[in-house]
């Protein structure tokens, strides 16, 4: 089965908990903090792996999550780090926001490996809260929350070179002759059903060709297998427009060339202006100054594009296209990976003030979340550290700016408490 798009949603790993703990031996009382730091959470990463040609591994498994980081423990252990999660695809895999759509990676270099999603950082234990006039805290910092997002996996396959053409002009037959590829070659249309890549090897170098299933008129509508595999080819350096020119099918070749160069152009200029050569194939069933021929020929050369007159199934004239298409490829800079958008829209951790009433305030967003997380109403040190925090990050000063008057409510999460100037 071939699979080249696909929908997932992935997760980093939670910060594990940083501890509360105090040191305790025989007859020692009142022992100082030891509570450990929480390990980080695993990352997601994404790994190009040379052996996939297809996304079909993400078709029945769509939810991916790293592991979290373990919690601080007593004598100061920091908890272990959660493990990573790597996702393999193919070379070529294009990850993408789901929603957005824009490209977060692109995975084209082979053993490649990307970071897509941060663990959270691991929260810290009492030790660290110790200081002259606070020796024996009584909370800790929770891990950091994980990331998650929904995600577009889109295969374009890598190939230097793209074999285009109507159904059944001998694309596949060419792809079997030049590469150690064994494409299914049949006498009928849409033999081809999903791309095949090959590699070429000649004396100048080798390049990749992809082939992929044939382009009729109304393609970008829908008719036949639609433009659907045309990602495939939008990363290659040239086109090899094959065009079966023996008249057996009762088309006309000029005809063909005007209806897939305009099927080309529907999905996209830029695949359309790629350097074009035209392999006129089956020149073994007709002489060659037929008037098929000859016409193409001339039609062909008043757009500046070169012709061969080839005979995939002979080998006639093969070799001469390769040649060219390497002197071609030769001269030609590799196409650029897709520029990546910036990943980590690394959330800072927010807050927002509203003002519900006269005289009453909420606070809420990612950053309160933590911290109220880590704040023990009944314990003084706690009260102190959490009220410090507000001032530092300047929730105070925000909150006075709205307004706030001595004995107004100010609600944080679970905790309400009195504003005092
Ligand atoms: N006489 C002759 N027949 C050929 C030549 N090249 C291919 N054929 C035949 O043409 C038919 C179609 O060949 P394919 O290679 O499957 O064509 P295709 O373009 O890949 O077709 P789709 O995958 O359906 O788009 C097969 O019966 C081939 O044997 C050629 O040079 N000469
Ligand atoms: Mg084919």
């Amino acid at each position: 089965m071939f699979v080249d798009v696909v929908k997932i949603f992935v997760k980093s790993g939670n910060g594990g908990n940083g501890a509360v703990s105090f040191h305790r031996e025989k007859y020692i009382t009142n022992g100082g903090p030891d509570g450990g730091d929480g390990g980080k959470g695993g990352d997601i990463i994404v790994r190009v792996n040379p052996g996939l040609r297809t996304l079909m591994d993400f078709r029945y498994n769509r939810h991916f999550r790293a592991k979290p980081g373990e919690n601080g423990a007593s004598a100061n252990m920091s908890g272990r780090s959660g493990q990573d999660l790597i996702l393999d695809v193919p070379p070529g895999t294009l990850i993408k926001d789901a929603e957005s759509g824009r490209v977060l990676l692109d995975m084209h270099n082979i053993g490649e490996e990307k970071t897509l999603l941060k663990g959270g950082q691991g929260g810290r234990g009492n030790a660290r809260f110790a200081h002259s006039t606070r020796q024996a805290p009584r909370f800790a910092q929770p891990g950091e929350k994980p990331k998650e997002r929904e995600i577009m996996l889109e295969l374009k396959s890598i190939a230097d070179v793209g074999l285009i053409g109507f159904p059944n002009v001998g694309k596949s037959t060419l792809l079997s002759v030049v590469t150690s590829a064994k494409p299914k070659i049949a006498n009928y249309h849409f033999t081809t059903l999903t791309p095949n890549l090959g590699v070429v090897n000649t004396d100048n170098g080798s390049f990749v060709i992809a082939d992929i299933p044939g382009i009729i008129e109304g393609a970008h509508e829908g008719a036949g297998l639609g433009h659907a595999f045309l990602r495939h080819i939008e990363r290659t350096r040239i086109l090899v427009h094959v065009i079966d020119v023996s008249g057996y099918e009762e088309r006309d070749p000029v005809d063909d060339y005007i209806k897939v160069n305009e099927e080309l152009t529907k999905y996209s200029g830029v695949l359309a202006s790629r350097p074009q050569i035209v392999a006129a194939n089956k020149i073994d069933i007709i002489p060659e100054d037929s008037d098929n021929y000859t016409r193409l020929k001339e039609y062909v050369e008043s757009k500046g594009q070169v012709i061969f007159p080839i005979s995939a199934a002979t080998r006639k004239g093969v070799k001469e296209l390769l040649d060219h298409v390497t002197n071609v490829l030769n001269t030609l800079e590799p196409i650029p990976p897709f520029p990546e958008e910036e990943i980590y829209v690394y959330e800072a951790e927010t807050y927002e003030i509203e003002k519900i009433e006269e005289g009453v305030f909420d606070v809420h967003g990612s950053y309160i979340d933590r911290l109220v997380d880590s704040v023990y109403t009944d314990d003084m040190d706690s009260m102190r550290f959490f009220h410090k925090s507000l001032k530092n990050k300047g929730i105070i000063k925000d909150l006075r700016k709205l307004g706030a008057k001595d004995g107004d409510t100010v609600i944080l999460g679970k905790i309400e408490f009195d504003f005092i100037e």
